[in-house]
């Protein structure tokens, strides 16, 4: 199948109708802002009145869950879905409008916080791109992860008002329209047991088109939208008690407010709880009206369905399914089990404790009275059957049960229901085996799997990386946007002058155009012939963006000491959100910005250092920054960091790695080969030793002058007008009170070793480029088609 040629004709009808209905008499008039409503709008009813292709009926539908969908901005991305790109630049070119200072109005949807949400939207593309029939069910937050911005070097939280309410590419079908009931009671009708819910919610569906890669295929992302069941109460309205009534419309409208803004960090809110099980309660509802719709029976959910549980915030969905086929369509417990037990499977992506999901059991009690029962027969089954594997062990039961010391375990009921359980990269799987599961692991061997996270290269090179995605298209000659590994074809030119000149060309035309944008955004000049060193991901102290802090204040101790000093010319750029209530992470921020703003002005330095923190990064500011960088700052603690996607992004597009043998970037390693990345501190297994002997910052101090004088300079108040208590946070944390559990001080040295290693190879040049041509040449195999096809065969379509 293949996408339909643009149509002009059908285009300018479409656009007609959308500033018509601003009631303008003439396209001239429109703004920028209305250029991209209208051309958004135009092509959403274009997309909308294509015949969709069959789907293969050999295929297990795919209904991937998640709390969030950190999609981007949609009009650029899906114009080169469709390949309509070019078309319609032409189009508004007619009209003297610039196409992509039109697509750059649109404001992200950020309906995400970081990681796990950016890899469910680079999920959909894959699967719309290979033909893999899903359906990606979420939620439709007001607010989306808050905009950040900074006062005198302090990190300020704002909503982010995405206008949904305008958003061109919604398309709402009220006939899909869910009633969603909480609270309540359990009662007993004919012997069978019966929720009656307290209160009902709508669940109204507001879907977004993935388009896949120029193949015809355009499947939803469905996004849920809370409403109160009746619009008012018309009792209290005929009282005349409007205000009152209409209250009540209002709590229900809260449920999908706001996009909690925590990254592995569980805080368990009653509302948050509300919003996962609003969230199953009407992706299952639309699942099983698609399946009955199909003329299928309920016997057969799991033939046609899979339900992938993006982490455990979509757990709920497990009991809902119980409940819908024991209730709703009076199965027998060991049929609605067995079909559950077929449909369901788990994606771990955290080993982080503070961030495994527990839940208070009166709060779920509460809200969801059947589902804690059915949970509860779940938990002394699973006791059964724990007990006759490991008899008058209560170590064993204590770790295994679904419900312990009141708390409810979602990750413990992912794995217990589900046909499947993976980790996101080749280390983190093992870890979930070793480390957090391994009783379940000696149970069900079969469960367990690795899928190596992927990212979509039709986002994460050729639309943000225009110049470069020309080259590689030009010198392979072939297509490969759907075929990654064909980058291989690219090694055969790291050794060609005039390909190396060329590549060399576009990432320095990327940098100059980055340094413009930064001096606009933040109004520091930076040059754009230093190495750019880059680390953009969330804030969090297992990232240690402060272990890149240490080694900046001791390069610039250097240049102080030694103005002769013959170091590289370096910007060092942060993007990172810290969560609103994490005051270590937002302490970090703010010592990454005094020590920014006294390095930047300092004029014994000038250009050789700058650090340049870049406010609200988000996935569009990722599109910038991703092509103009040269190094790619991936240096979490061993074991902490799951698999990282921003490693992949960036060795694509020709930055080289500094990092540890961490998530995927262990795998990155493999393949580009450790001549071309810079792998550098303690393993995993070096961290638990450490540990094991009584880890002791303190001692690494002592012995490290170098350290001690960079740890000197932010507690003497160097960085901060004298306030010697500014960093206290973070110092604390490095410090025998904290215990340095991230060990930032162990990982110093080696860190520094590693950058010097960068700077050597920095100066030869052609060294260099050969190197990044190496890094984008062999990523291929991190393509999220990749992916997807794993999961197809290894989960979703695997024989049973
Ligand atoms: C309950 C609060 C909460 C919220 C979000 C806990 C945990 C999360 C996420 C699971 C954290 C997350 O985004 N994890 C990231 O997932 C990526 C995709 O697999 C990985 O590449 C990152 O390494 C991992 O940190």
């Amino acid at each position: 199948m293949t996408q339909p040629d643009f149509n002009p004709i059908q285009f300018n009808a479409a656009l007609t109708r959308q500033w018509q209905r601003f009631g303008l008499r003439d396209a001239q008039e429109m703004t920028t802002i209305q250029w991209w409503q209208a051309l958004s709008g135009a092509l959403a009813d274009m997309l909308a009145a294509q015949p969709a292709p069959p789907a293969p009926t050999e295929l297990r539908h795919v209904n991937y869950l998640s709390m969030e969908f950190l999609i981007g901005r949609l009009t650029g991305n899906n114009l080169l879905n469709l390949g309509w790109y070019d078309a319609v630049n032409e189009a508004l070119a007619a009209w003297d409008i610039s196409l992509t200072e039109v697509l750059e109005t649109e404001t992200d949807p950020a309906l995400g916080n970081g990681g796990l949400g950016r890899l469910a939207a680079c999920f959909l593309d894959s699967m719309a791109n290979v033909g893999q029939p899903a359906t990606g069910y979420g939620l439709n937050y007001q607010y989306g992860l808050f905009r950040q911005r900074f006062e005198q070097g302090a990190q300020i939280e704002g909503p982010d008002d995405w206008q949904r309410d305008r958003y061109p590419w919604f398309n709402h079908n009220a006939a899909l329209n869910v009633r969603v009931g909480l609270g309540g009671k359990v009662v007993t009708v004919a012997g069978q047991p019966q929720w009656q819910p307290a209160f009902e919610l709508l669940g109204e569906a507001w879907d977004l088109p993935v388009v896949g890669y120029q193949n015809g295929i355009s499947q939803p992302l469905r996004l849920w939208q809370a409403k109160h069941a009746q619009p008012f109460n018309l009792s209290r309205f005929n009282d005349g008690d409007f205000l009152r009534a209409e209250q009540q419309g209002i709590d229900a409208e809260k449920l999908t407010k706001v996009l909690y803004p925590n990254d592995n960090h569980q805080n368990g809110k009653k509302l948050r709880l509300m919003q996962q099980y609003f969230q199953c309660a009407c992706a299952l509802a639309d699942i099983l009206r698609r399946h009955h719709r199909a003329g299928r029976s309920i016997e057969t959910l799991a033939d046609h369905e899979v339900i992938q549980l993006n982490d455990t915030h979509p757990t709920l969905a497990i009991p809902e399914l119980m409940r819908l086929l024991l209730d709703e369509h009076q199965l027998s417990w060991d049929r609605a089990w067995q079909i559950t037990q077929h449909t369901f499977a788990y994606t771990n992506h955290t080993l982080m404790p503070e961030a495994l999901e527990c839940w208070d059991v009166r709060l779920v009690r509460s809200l969801l009275p059947r589902h804690m029962m059915i949970i509860n027969t779940l938990n002394a089954q699973l006791k059964t059957a724990v007990t006759a594997r490991w008899p008058d062990d209560e170590a064993k039961w204590a770790r295994l049960a679904l419900v312990h010391n009141n708390q409810l375990r979602m990750a413990n009921l992912c794995v217990t229901s589900g046909f499947a359980v993976n980790g996101v990269a080749a280390l983190h799987s093992k870890l979930v085996v070793q480390d957090l599961f391994p009783e379940y692991h000696q149970m069900w061997p079969e469960k367990f799997h690795n899928v190596t996270n992927g990212i979509t290269p039709r986002r994460w090179i050729n639309q943000c990386n225009p110049a470069l995605s020309a080259l590689i298209t030009r010198t392979l000659q072939k297509p490969w946007l759907n075929d990654l590994d064909a980058l291989q074809g690219l090694e055969a030119f790291a050794d060609d002058a005039a390909f190396c000149a060329e590549y060399r060309a576009i990432k320095q035309q990327n940098k100059v155009a980055l340094a413009h944008w930064v001096k606009q955004r933040t109004g520091i000049e930076i040059d754009p012939t230093a190495l750019f060193d880059v680390q953009i991901k969330r804030l969090h102290e297992y990232k240690r963006q402060h272990l890149s802090l240490l080694h900046i204040i001791a390069l610039w101790q250097t240049l102080v000491t030694d103005p002769q000093a013959n170091r590289t010319p370096r910007v060092v750029l942060f993007g990172a959100k810290a969560a609103p209530g994490y005051a270590l992470a937002k302490n970090i921020i703010y010592a990454i910005n005094k020590v920014a703003e006294v390095i930047n002005q300092d004029p014994r330095i000038g250009d050789r250092l700058k650090v340049v923190f870049i406010p609200d990064y988000n996935v569009s500011v990722a599109e910038r920054l991703i092509p103009a960088a040269d190094l790619s700052e991936q240096i979490s603690t061993a074991g902490k960091e799951a698999s990282g996607t921003g490693n992949m992004k960036l060795a694509l597009n020709g930055a080289l790695t500094i990092g540890t043998l961490d998530g995927a970037n262990v795998e990155i390693a493999e393949q580009v080969g450790s001549e071309n990345i810079f792998i550098f501190g303690h393993t995993v297994e070096q961290v638990v030793a450490l540990k094991a002997d009584g880890y002791a910052p303190a001692q690494w101090r002592k012995k490290d002058p170098q350290l001690n004088q960079v740890l000197l300079a932010l507690e003497d108040g160097t960085f901060s007008q004298g306030d010697c208590h500014a960093f206290d946070a973070m110092l604390q944390s490095l410090g025998p009170e904290g215990g340095d559990p991230y060990l930032v001080l162990a990982d110093f040295q080696p860190y520094l070793d590693a950058q010097a290693q960068v700077e050597a190879l920095w100066s030869d040049q052609e060294a260099w480029t050969r190197a990044t041509i190496l890094n984008t040449a062999r990523c291929g195999m991190f393509s999220s088609d990749r992916a997807i096809r794993d999961y197809q065969q290894r989960i979703w379509q695997a024989k049973r």
